[in-house]
């Protein structure tokens, strides 16, 4: 049975806007993997040192039959293939960043894979594009997504206009 699911997407390096839609296509390919729409792209101000470019972030929404682990490395294969430096300083720029948002239902919190995703409720780059694809969303542990956009104010962030895309 597959299972909802939406992967944050976000990049400041080597053309942020190339590198979302690229992955987008990369995700699609997946097997086992149906890419169902993607948010709007949104320009967002850094979170962390300022001394770095502003982000492209967009939200994924896929339907999946892969296990969560394995879910986790096929977007950290894309990531590697987009040229991700894994050494890169933590809060520094970045060439392409996928995180596992929201997994069906489920509570997951193994050392590699906390689902949902741990700093998603604090960044308004995530929520936003999310609550475009479904405002009606609630959280595994019964907390509605318009709670948390109530908490967590659009500030820093633009979506670009008539960058959505839905997918067959
Ligand atoms: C994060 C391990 C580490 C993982 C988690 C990481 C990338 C994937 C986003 C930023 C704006 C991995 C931005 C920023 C900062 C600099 C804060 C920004 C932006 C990193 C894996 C483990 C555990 C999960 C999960 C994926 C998971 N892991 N826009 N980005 N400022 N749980 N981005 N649920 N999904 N990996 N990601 N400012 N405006 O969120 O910390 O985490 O190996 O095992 O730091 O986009 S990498």
């Amino acid at each position: 049975m597959s299972e909802r699911c939406f992967v944050g997407l976000g990049s400041n390096q080597a053309d942020p806007a190339a590198q979302i839609e690229r992955a987008c296509e990369a995700i699609s390919r997946l097997p086992q993997v149906m890419l169902r729409a993607r948010s709007s792209l949104y320009s967002s101000a850094p979170l962390g040192p300022q001394d770095q470019p502003s982000y492209i972030n967009a939200v994924a929404m896929i339907d999946t039959r892969l296990q969560p682990e394995a879910l986790l490395d096929a977007l950290q294969a894309i990531e590697q293939q987009q040229g991700r430096l894994r050494k890169a300083e933590r809060w520094g720029p970045r060439t392409l960043d996928l995180d596992i948002l929201l997994l069906g239902n489920r509570v997951i919190d193994t050392p590699r894979l906390q689902v949902p995703h741990y700093h998603m409720h604090a960044r308004p780059f995530v929520l936003y594009p999310l609550a475009e694809l479904n405002a009606q969303l609630v959280m595994p542990d019964g907390t509605p997504l318009s709670d948390l956009l109530l908490a967590c104010p659009a500030e820093g962030i633009e979506p670009i206009a008539d960058s959505a895309q839905t997918y067959c």
